[in-house]
């Protein structure tokens, strides 16, 4: 085990501001990475490129383009809290107006350009004061600070299933969905129940000839209403600032309440487990529902939100089947009771590896120590926004970051705000800053006991949320509470060296 003393401080005496001349590079071109640019910008840097691995940004709702593919966090709360948009179409917005909404927010703040399409990082190594970034085709950029804004979600896990490549098929993850391949009046193979595969089935029930999911697990399925958002309320909001800032109040208190999901009231949870409960009690079939009826609690996994998925489910066409899958065969899949579910698609909605974070990018901080090495036993980091030993190397939405179903984006807005004041101190007084050891220590062994404790930690279920040890790795804080505690940094946790 390394120490923070076996770093050696590099010994320059005199600090020099950077200025405005201060080269940023940012990993990612999805929500964060774009707002991380919007606001450097904003603050009057000019020397900014954002390394993005795809050949468009957009990250989440570029990538995922399957039927049915929405955001079930309320479409005000998920835009940037400077680019409101009073023209959402409905409560709940679509995945292609989610993307086109952040590619014109990043247009008119004149991002678009600093984009490096096609460039994967592969290491950022600090040397001399500053960081070199290399991306997979050889090319260098030489940087004082790295945003890494990669996201959680986005490595594909496809399962271990004997055969799975054998499949006659199209055969594809959710988040590498073909919109080319035929759905209607075909027999579709749908692995997984979470939050995509959910949204899938609602589009896809009555439209597949037949639909065939593959459950391993029931979800608690939480029902909504996607209202539309008619002309006169859009232009009225529009209008009137003061209605549209209310109806924003609104959602706020409404999301906030529910993303209070893993550490609710006794009276919150059971209100809330009701309406799951009422739900499931509407389904006719005793047998379907037995089978859509979860034994864990509510909450403990990410909780679905949907409007539609309960009478989706019951239509003739889908096919819930909960006996394990045995293999992948040319002609489908065959279960464990020697079924044979012919299929013509087969979709794998089995999620991401959400503990990837940033790797697997070579990070080499300072004195030589990597960030395999500073997360050899647990992703290490200090308000899930820096890592000890990699100065000036910043994260947006890293490991223990608040999670569950609050808005991605203000939570990406809250890091941004609070790492705008780092950076201030970095570019102004032009020193290396990087949290301390044991303040990165404390911080997270207080996260990480929170919601030890909360429903995700108790619930009796397993899902992505969850380390090897069974402790999740998302802080149970709610948005407020999260802006409160990113107010102002506690600079006694940096150490702060001269470059
Ligand atoms: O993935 P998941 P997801 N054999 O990990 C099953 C966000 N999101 O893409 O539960 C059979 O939730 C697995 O089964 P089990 C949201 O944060 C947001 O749906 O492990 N099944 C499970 O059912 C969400 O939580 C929106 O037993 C296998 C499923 O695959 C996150 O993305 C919309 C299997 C994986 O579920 C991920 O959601 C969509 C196997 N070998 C997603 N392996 C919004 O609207 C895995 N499974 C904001």
């Amino acid at each position: 085990m390394y120490r923070e003393q076996d770093v050696a401080a590099p010994v320059i005496e005199t600090a020099m501001p950077i200025g405005k001349n201060a080269r940023f590079v940012i990993i990612g071109a999805g929500i964060s990475g774009v707002l991380m640019a919007i606001k450097l910008r904003e603050r009057g840097f000019r020397n900014i490129v954002i390394l993005e691995k795809a050949a468009a940004m957009g990250g989440t709702w570029r990538d995922n383009v399957y039927p049915g593919v929405a955001c079930d966090v309320a479409a005000h709360l998920y835009s940037y809290s400077f680019a409101g948009n009073p023209w959402w179409r409905s409560r709940y917005a679509k995945g292609p107006d989610i993307w086109k909404y952040y590619h014109r927010v990043a247009r008119r703040h004149s991002v678009l350009p600093l984009i490096e399409y096609h460039s994967e990082v592969v290491s950022a190594e600090f040397a001399d004061g500053a960081w070199i970034v290399t991306t997979s085709d050889g090319r260098r950029f030489d940087t004082d600070v790295v945003i890494a804004a990669a996201g959680r979600l986005h490595a594909p896990v496809m399962p271990q299933i004997e055969g799975r490549e054998s499949f006659a098929g199209a055969a594809f993850h959710t988040a590498r969905w073909n919109p080319a391949i035929p759905l209607a009046g075909r027999r579709i193979g749908l692995i997984g129940t979470g939050s995509s595969a959910t949204q899938i089935i609602t589009a896809l029930s009555g439209r597949a000839a037949k639909l065939s999911v593959f459950q391993r697990t029931p979800q608690w399925v939480f029902p909504v209403k996607d209202t539309p958002n008619a002309w006169w309320r859009r232009l009225g909001f529009w209008i009137s600032k003061r209605q549209w800032h209310r109806y924003y109040l609104q959602l706020r208190s409404e999301t906030e309440a529910r993303g209070k999901a893993a550490t609710a009231s006794e009276e919150g949870r059971k209100a809330r487990d009701q309406v799951c409960l009422d739900a499931l009690a509407a389904i006719r079939d005793p047998q379907l529902r037995a089978k859509l009826t979860p034994d864990y609690d509510v909450g403990c996994k990410r909780l679905v939100f949907s409007d539609g998925f309960h009478e989706a489910v019951q239509h003739e066409s889908v096919d819930i089947v909960v006996d394990p899958i045995d293999r992948i065969v040319p002609e489908g899949v065959v279960t464990s009771d020697g079924r044979l579910h012919e299929l013509d698609v087969l979709a794998f909605a089995t999620g991401f590896d959400a503990h990837a974070y940033i790797r697997p990018m070579k990070v080499v901080g300072e004195g030589g120590v990597t960030l395999d090495e500073v997360w050899r036993d647990l992703p290490l980091t200090y308000r899930a926004i820096a890592i000890p030993h990699m100065p000036n190397f910043l994260m947006i939405n890293g490991p223990y970051s608040p999670g569950g179903t609050s808005s991605v984006v203000g939570i990406a807005e809250a890091q941004v705000d609070y790492i705008l004041q780092l950076i201030d101190r970095i570019v102004g007084a032009g020193v290396l800053l990087s949290p301390r050891e044991e303040s990165s220590r404390d911080w997270l062994e207080a996260i990480r006991e929170k919601s030890r404790h909360s429903v995700w930690g108790t619930g009796g279920c397993q899902s992505w949320y969850l380390d090897k040890t069974g402790t999740p790795t998302l802080d149970t804080s709610t948005l407020s509470e999260l802006q409160a505690q990113l107010s102002t940094p506690q600079w006694d946790d940096f150490i702060e060296r001269p470059r």
